[in-house]
């Protein structure tokens, strides 16, 4: 499935997505194995709240990308709530005209984020994609809880989407947005009120960013095509810019330390849960510090020293 891959072989990457989507041991064997094959890929997080319209600028991007012959990864990460049940359909639905375009592969997969990063599976699958040749990959995560924190730790250019009727730009400061944006994009310009986001959004960011780089904040309509080729370009300014400043370099640590700390999570949340047999006396202790007869950091430096052994 590798060699298939790396090949060029669309049915071996969307077997090897299943694979690391379940987090089987042949998905991250692949991985490991592909690795040293990554690291090519802009990866580009689009992030936003809900209905900003998110998919439907990522659609509009794919075009601009393909029109520059770029051969195009998308992610869609559902969150894993019920509310969003049904957002996976809809990006299939919005993303399908490109399904006999051997230059573009989306997938849709339902990933949790973790602390600082993206769920194991979800930076599987940007691995497999870059490893596939596919330039740049597109994620796209629901812009509420953590999930702007995670897909800001895994790419090199985050976009964050608004639109009219979301509020005011010190909702999305406080929302914790602005801080990870690289580009900001008001999308649905075609309605009223687009303008005075943009503004909104502009006067804080001066405030906001002194001395650095000061995100760009274009106005979108996602549905019309406008200002979608100048964000593809403002896209690819930014990663010029990381390139200039050394910034890449950065980043792709950050990214490299989010993806690592993940995993880790994951598996002490696996163990802490019971799976590995020693979840019983780690629920015990946990018992003991919700009493107050262990402080948290005896607790956890009794946690810690089981698992050295
Ligand atoms: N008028 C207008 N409507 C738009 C535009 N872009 C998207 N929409 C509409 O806004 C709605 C939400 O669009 P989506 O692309 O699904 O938004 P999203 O951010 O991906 O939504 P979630 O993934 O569910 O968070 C749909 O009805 C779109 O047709 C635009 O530029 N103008
Ligand atoms: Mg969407």
């Amino acid at each position: 499935l590798v060699e298939r891959l790396l090949g060029g072989d669309a049915a071996a990457l969307a077997r090897l997505l299943s694979h690391v989507e379940r987090g089987d041991a042949l998905g991250e064997a692949a991985v490991d194995r592909l690795y040293a094959d990554t690291g090519r890929a802009h990866i580009v997080g689009i992030t936003g709240p809900p209905g900003a319209g998110k998919s439907t600028l990522t659609n509009a991007l794919i075009g601009a990308f393909r029109a520059r012959d770029r051969r195009v990864g998308v992610v869609a990460i559902d969150p894993s709530s019920p509310i969003a049940g049904g957002a996976a359909l809809g990006d299939r639905i919005r993303m399908g005209e490109w399904h006999a375009d051997p230059g573009v592969f989306v997938r849709s997969m339902a990933a949790r984020g973790h602390p600082g990063g993206l769920a194991p599976a979800a930076a599987d699958a940007i691995h497999l994609l870059d490893a596939a040749g596919f330039d740049p990959i597109l994620i796209e995560t629901v812009g509420v809880g953590q999930g702007e924190i995670a897909v800001a730790g895994a790419s090199h250019t985050v976009i964050v989407v608004q639109g009219p009727g979301f509020g005011d730009g010190v909702q999305a400061l406080k929302a914790g947005l602005l801080e990870i944006a690289d580009v900001l994009a008001v999308n649905k310009a075609d309605q009223p009120g687009a303008a005075e986001v943009a503004r909104l959004l502009r006067d804080e960011l001066g405030a906001f960013h002194v001395g650095g780089r000061t995100p760009p904040v274009l106005l979108v309509s996602a549905i019309a095509g406008d200002g979608v080729e100048q964000l593809a370009g403002e896209i690819g300014a930014h990663l010029a810019h990381l390139r200039d400043t050394g910034g890449l370099a950065e980043r792709q640590r950050q990214i490299a330390g989010a993806d690592v700390l993940a995993r880790v999570d994951a598996v002490l949340r696996g163990r802490l849960g019971g799976q590995s047999g020693w979840g019983g006396t780690a629920d015990e202790l946990l018992r003991e510090v919700a009493v107050r007869t262990t402080s948290p950091a005896a607790a956890a430096a009794v946690l810690l020293g089981r698992l050295a052994q």
